[in-house]
């Protein structure tokens, strides 16, 4: 791609935005210093500067170029600079960006009644990030609860489930195991209570508290590690849900969107959820994009005024988001990354298993988990980096390994070649 820094050089001056002020090359180092000088530290980044993304992959300062295997956390499915985005994007720019809800306008319209006859339900309410769709669920069905199951005022529980992570809002953090996301930030959330993933008889126990209005959980947990329940766990969470009159909240703000293979990750397990909660992959990454999706029993509890967000809905997100939703269909995405997603696990559990203790993911949402006994998962990932494989590890022992949907089996191979030679040596 670059053949040497005057190549590099040329190619920023010409193509890379930022660069047309500032004819000066900087570097990667240059780059992370001035992050650390400006921003915040509330994250502690892989050593890596990135400039420029395409499908699958991404270029860093000096012009080195990585297979993205974390996809920005599941949000670019669609691959880098998609350009039939980008494209939409573009053209609505020179429409009409921004209104509020104050004004109807033509596109938020279109945007929830393609969401709602894909999936299947009556409504949806439109949001930007995921926490603030997953509040809205929650808040939904705390609603439902006294308006519609009679639980005393004040008194709604909403379940969920030990290493879940929906963000990072004091009402996400009440709920979260997770000491890095609740130290020092209580006193918490009243009427959020956890229960053990993945485990039908804490469920039902808890559900026999009347009071309990929703069960807000992960079809496959995602930053615990990539936590794939036992078969038929789904199926018993819609049943006892619907034995104790509870809604059942899908969160596939992550697992969602093809990234398991299916549009829904619920859909492997062939049940419906009351409410799901969607983000990241509605907008393939390019615009902060959510939504909540409801029958009218649900959804029509929230009255005029009982809920806003000045960029919930608007124009240039929805317009982004049919896009999205349009390109994860017509590439047959999800199909994509069922098949890929065999052809990578395979690969990967054929890798030494002195380092890789375990393999788990359904399509294209997997991760490994380092024998830390042997070597720490950082450094595992710093090799990998190196390699030219960018992942991103979670819980000191997890690495995870989510493309974008549109690779194909030559990338996977040779990322996985790639995988094998560097674990191998180490
Ligand atoms: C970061 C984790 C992943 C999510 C589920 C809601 C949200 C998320 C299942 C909130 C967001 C992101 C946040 C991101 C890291 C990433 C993450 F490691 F934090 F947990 F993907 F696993 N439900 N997950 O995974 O969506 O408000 O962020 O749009 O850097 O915090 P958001």
């Amino acid at each position: 791609m670059f053949k040497s820094a005057n190549c590099l050089s040329n190619y920023i001056k010409k193509v890379h935005p930022i660069a047309r002020q500032s004819i000066r090359l900087i570097s990667s180092e240059d780059v992370i210093q001035r992050e650390l000088k400006y921003g915040a530290h509330n994250y502690d980044p892989v050593p890596v500067a990135l400039c420029r993304g395409k499908g699958v992959y991404v270029w860093d300062m000096e012009g080195k170029r990585y297979f993205d295997f974390l996809s920005g956390y599941s949000a670019t499915n669609q691959g880098h600079c998609h350009p039939r985005l980008i494209a939409a994007m573009m053209d609505q720019l020179n429409v009409l960006y921004h209104t509020s809800r104050a004004f109807h306008t033509d596109i938020l319209g279109q945007f929830a009644e393609k969401l709602c006859k894909l999936l299947k339900y009556d409504k949806m309410l439109p949001m930007n990030s995921g926490n603030e769709a997953g509040e809205v669920a929650c808040k939904l069905a705390r609603k439902w609860g006294y308006d519609i199951k009679g639980i005393p005022k004040n008194e709604a529980v909403v379940l969920f489930a030990n290493g879940n992570y929906w963000g990072r809002s004091l009402a996400a953090i009440s709920t979260s195991d997770d000491e890095d996301s609740y130290e020092g930030y209580g006193p918490f959330m009243p009427g959020f209570k956890s229960i053990p993933y993945d485990d039908v008889n804490a469920l039902e126990e808890a559900l026999k508290n009347p009071n309990v209005c929703a069960f807000m959980v992960e079809p496959i947990q995602g930053e615990a590690g990539v936590i794939v329940p036992q078969k038929g766990y789904l199926k018993k969470v819609r049943e006892l849900c619907t034995k104790y009159n509870v809604l059942w909240i899908s969160d596939e703000v992550q697992a969602g969107l093809g990234r398991t293979g299916k549009m829904l990750c619920v859909h492997h397990d062939d049940v419906r959820p009351d409410m799901v909660v969607l983000g990241k992959a509605l907008s393939g990454g390019l615009y902060p994009v959510s939504a909540v999706l409801a029958d009218d029993p649900i959804m029509l509890v929230m009255t005029p005024g009982s809920h806003g967000s000045t960029f919930g809905g608007n124009p240039l997100g929805c317009r982004v988001a049919i896009t999205a939703l349009d390109v994860l269909i017509e590439e047959n995405l999800p199909e994509n990354a069922l098949k890929m997603g065999e052809l990578m696990r395979s690969r990967l559990q054929a890798l030494p298993k002195r380092i890789v203790k375990e393999v788990r993911g359904k399509g294209l949402f997997n991760a490994i988990e380092i024998n830390t006994d042997v070597i720490s998962a950082w450094d595992v990932c710093l090799a990998l980096k190196k390699s030219g494989v960018l992942t991103k590890m979670t819980h000191n022992k997890n690495l995870r390994l989510s493309p974008a949907l549109v690779i194909d089996a030559d990338q996977v191979n040779e990322a996985m070649d790639l995988m094998e030679i560097t674990i191998k040596a180490l």
